[in-house]
C-alpha cells in the first residue's frame, strides 16, 4: 500500500481547482488519505492537449512521477452544441474569471435557441510506472439565458442539467455531487478501485 495513514491510501489530487477539490472529496469521502499536487509543485501544469485525456492524462503522470504516489488528475469543459463543442477543452481559458467566461459564452449564444450542452469530465489514475487508467463521465443540459443562484463554480450559474429546472449554482453541493460529470466519472473510478483493490492501491 502507498504511504497513506494506518487504514487508508494515499491519493495526490493533481488538480489546483479548489472547487474541484472539494468536490472530489465530498464524492470519493474518506476513501483516501488525500494530498494535493499544490503541496509539490507550486507552478500551474500547462495544458496543451487537444482532448480533455491528453490534459489529464499529462497532469496524473506529472503528479505520479513528482510524487512517486497514485495521483488522479481531472480535465473538464463545457461542450455547447451551438457553438461546435466551444468551449470544450478550452473552458478555463475561455476568460480571466469565471464571470469573464460566463459572459463570453451567453454573447456568443445570443439569439440562439438551440442551448443544448453536455459537461464532460475525464479522470485519469496513474498509479505505477506506464500504468493509468481513465474514467470519463458526461452530464447533460442546457445554457440558461442568465446566471442564476450563488453555489458551486465555472459555468454553474447557467448550466441546467436534464431533468430539472434549477442551474448547478441553484442547487445543493449534495445534489450536483449526485448528478454532475466528475460524479458520473467518479463513481466509475470507485467501482474500478472497490473490485481491484489489490493490483491498483
Ligand atoms: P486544474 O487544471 O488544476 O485541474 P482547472 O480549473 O484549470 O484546474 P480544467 O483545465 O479542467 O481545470 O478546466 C475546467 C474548467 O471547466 C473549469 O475551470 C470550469 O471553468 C469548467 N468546469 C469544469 N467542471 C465544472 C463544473 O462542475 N461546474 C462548472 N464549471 C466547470
Amino acid at each position: 500500500m502507498p504511504k497513506g495513514d494506518k487504514t487508508r491510501p494515499g491519493l495526490v489530487l493533481a488538480t489546483r481547482n479548489k472547487n474541484k477539490i472539494a468536490e472530489i472529496k465530498y464524492i470519493l469521502g474518506g476513501l483516501f488519505d488525500y494530498r494535493l499536487i499544490g503541496d509539490y509543485l507550486s507552478d500551474d501544469v500547462p495544458e496543451s492537449g487537444r482532448t480533455l485525456y491528453d490534459n489529464s492524462l499529462n497532469k496524473a503522470l506529472i503528479a505520479y512521477e513528482l510524487t512517486n504516489q497514485p495521483s488522479l488528475a481531472d480535465d473538464s469543459g463545457l461542450f455547447v452544441n451551438a457553438l461546435n463543442g466551444e468551449p470544450g477543452v478550452f473552458s478555463a481559458r475561455y476568460g480571466s474569471t469565471d464571470q469573464k467566461r460566463i459572459n463570453r459564452l451567453l454573447e456568443n449564444l445570443r439569439g440562439s435557441t438551440d442551448r443544448k450542452a453536455v459537461f464532460r469530465a475525464v479522470f485519469v489514475y496513474y498509479h505505477r510506472p506506464n500504468v493509468f487508467r481513465a474514467f470519463e463521465g458526461e452530464c447533460p443540459g442546457v445554457v440558461a439565458y442568465e446566471c442564476r443562484g450563488n453555489n458551486g463554480f465555472g459555468y454553474d450559474p447557467v448550466f441546467i442539467p436534464d431533468g430539472y429546472e434549477q442551474t448547478f449554482a441553484q442547487m445543493t453541493s449534495d445534489l450536483k455531487n449526485q448528478i454532475s460529470h466528475r460524479a458520473t466519472a467518479l463513481l466509475k473510478f470507485k467501482e474500478f478501485v472497490s473490485q481491484k483493490r489489490s493490483q491498483v492501491l
